[in-house]
């Protein structure tokens, strides 16, 4: 009987399950792009480029390694606009009442599936190291869901960086090491830049159409399309810049967008490459000498720790997710992070390259954009919008817990275990931002205090109730109460002022 295989955007990986499972002689497989999943947020445009143009490539591919394919264009009259649709429409043209497809990366997409009339098989994606069921199994009765235990666990069932039992090197973690400030220059030109071929060019011009009032620059379009070409990328970061990687892992620079980060979570994500044989790669540059333990072992936990721990969280905490605002912040998302103007250098430059190259590093998002809106109190489901939006690696599972959870601390606390704010001291020595910002970062008061030092204490004292009778947050309410209440009051005042302005939209 003729089946149907579905493969979304985000699972262009060979040995997919619903491919594996399927039946090369007799089944179909269906692709489709399509305005829904298209739309669902203003996408970057060179996010939808990539996508578009890396799924046309794996249909080719799956199509002369001898599958047949029902392949959909967005400018084909008979989209449907839905992949429901899509599987409906190819459903009745092919006589297939079966669907055969890998669970998706979203509730909403999962659901739909669920709810489509076609009998759709919904298979586990096997593409990550730990199963739901694992997850499960790990959080079950644990009071805390803290992701250093888990990765140990993970370290344990791959073996990565281990001697027997033991951690290579006598510990799990080598973070101590990986907190140097921004250095003078950076010896690593950035990711592998590829020339669109015939195929790319093609999905620009239809990106440049369709969704050219969407925030973001389409070119240059850089990105790697393929396996063969993410692969190329990952090599020749594994050759010039892993060895860097952990020193600089939190630096922030104005003229270096990329420092010695990987810039492959775009193709992971997407199923270009896969993150354990990503992960031995980069022990076996440890094991070669080529690279030393901080860095590798520092890289290695964001796969196979972070990354891992944030889907658990995503699925164990299930559809509501992203709804969550335990502080009941309402602000809406300032202009500045749609491009506006503003004289927050350290904003104007993570949002500028966010809308050049739909990537910032780490920390970035967590300390600059993320630590904003938290500070400020932005609504976090616009500000979970907006980073699934415009950052090209960003699908629910992934971002959800990232923003909701770790960066805007709207979970309540099940991702981090306190909120991750800072005064402008914490930019001013991991990055060369503050030297050429309008505001002073040493001025905690004024008309050229930073924002950041003054929403800092506003923050704090607006939840201190919840915060400050965390262990770990005791000390910044200990020096709160050794200011004299005058300044305390000007704080706190300067800081509402500063806000009203933010709000009326002022350049500030
Ligand atoms: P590198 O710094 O080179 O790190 C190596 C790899 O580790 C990454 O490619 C990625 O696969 C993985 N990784 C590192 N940190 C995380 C993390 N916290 N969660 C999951 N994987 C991680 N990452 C996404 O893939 N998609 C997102 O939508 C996303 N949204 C984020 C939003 C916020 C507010 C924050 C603070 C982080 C977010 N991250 C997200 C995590 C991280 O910022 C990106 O994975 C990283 O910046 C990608 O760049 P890179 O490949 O150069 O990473
Ligand atoms: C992100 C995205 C975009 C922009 N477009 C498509 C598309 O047209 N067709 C498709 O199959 N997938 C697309 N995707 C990826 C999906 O949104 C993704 O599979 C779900 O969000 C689950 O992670
Ligand atoms: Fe950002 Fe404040 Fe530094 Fe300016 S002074 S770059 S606003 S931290």
């Amino acid at each position: 009987m003729v089946k149907l295989v579905l493969v979304l955007g985000d699972q262009l990986t060979p040995t997919l399950p619903a491919l594996s499972e399927a039946d090369k002689g007799t089944n179909i497989v269906v692709m489709a792009e399509v305005a829904d999943e298209a739309s669902y947020v203003p996408h970057h445009p060179k996010k939808i480029a990539f996508i578009f143009a890396a799924m046309r490539k794996f249909a080719a591919k799956l199509e002369s390694d001898g599958w047949q394919v029902a392949y959909t264009k967005l400018d084909d009259p008979n989209n449907t606009g839905s992949i429901t649709g899509e599987l409906i429409r190819r459903a009745e043209e092919h006589g297939a009442k079966e669907v055969l497809a890998t669970e998706p990366g979203e509730w909403r997409l999962i659901e739909a599936l669920n709810d489509c009339p076609l009998t759709i098989t919904q298979l586990q994606d096997t593409r990550f190291i730990a199963s739901h069921k694992e997850f499960e199994d790990w959080a079950e009765g644990r009071k805390e869901l803290r992701m250093e235990w888990f990765y140990r666990d993970m370290r344990r069932k791959t073996g990565l960086l281990m001697e027997g039992d033991k951690p290579v090197e006598g510990k799990w973690n080598f973070d101590h090491d990986n907190r140097k400030a921004a250095p003078k220059s950076i010896n690593y030109t950035g990711p592998m830049q590829f020339t669109p071929d015939e195929t790319v060019e093609n999905v620009l011009t239809l990106v440049e159409d369709r969704f050219s009032d969407n925030f973001g620059d389409l070119h240059p379009f850089w990105f790697a399309t393929d396996a063969e070409q993410a692969q190329r990328q990952l090599t020749r970061w594994i050759t010039y810049a892993l060895p860097h990687f952990g020193d600089f892992q939190d630096a922030m620079m104005n003229d270096e967008k990329f420092l010695y980060h990987s810039t492959i979570s775009f193709y992971i994500n997407a199923g270009l490459l896969d993150p354990l044989d990503v992960c031995q790669q980069v022990e076996q540059a440890y094991k070669d000498n080529h690279a030393p333990i901080n860095a590798v072992e520092g890289f290695i936990r964001q796969i196979i720790g972070w990354r891992e721990y944030m889907r658990g969280i995503y699925f164990l905490e299930g559809p509501d997710y992203t709804s969550r605002n335990v502080l009941e912040h309402s602000r809406t998302l300032p202009a500045a992070f749609w491009g506006a103007e503003t004289k927050m250098n350290c904003i104007s430059k993570s949002v500028g390259q966010t809308q050049e190259e739909a990537y910032a590093h780490h920390i970035q998002r967590l300390m600059v954009t993320g630590n904003f809106a938290l500070l400020a109190g932005i609504d976090p489901h616009q500000a979970h919008e907006w980073y699934l939006a415009v950052y090209a690696d960003a699908y629910e599972w992934v971002e959800a817990p990232n923003v909701i959870g770790m960066s805007q601390f709207a979970d309540g606390g099940i991702v981090g275990s306190k909120p991750y704010v800072s005064s402008g001291a914490y930019i001013d020595r991991m990055s060369d931002y503050c030297k050429s910002c309008a505001y002073k970062v040493k001025d905690k008061t004024g008309e050229n205090a930073c924002p950041f030092n003054l929403l800092y204490w506003d923050f704090l004292i607006r939840h201190r109730d919840r915060f400050s009778k965390n262990p770990r947050m005791g000390n910044m309410y200990r020096t709160w109460d050794r200011m004299g209440d005058e300044r305390k009051d000007t704080v706190l005042t300067e800081a509402a002022a500063w806000l009203e302005k933010l709000d009326a939209g002022e350049a500030v």
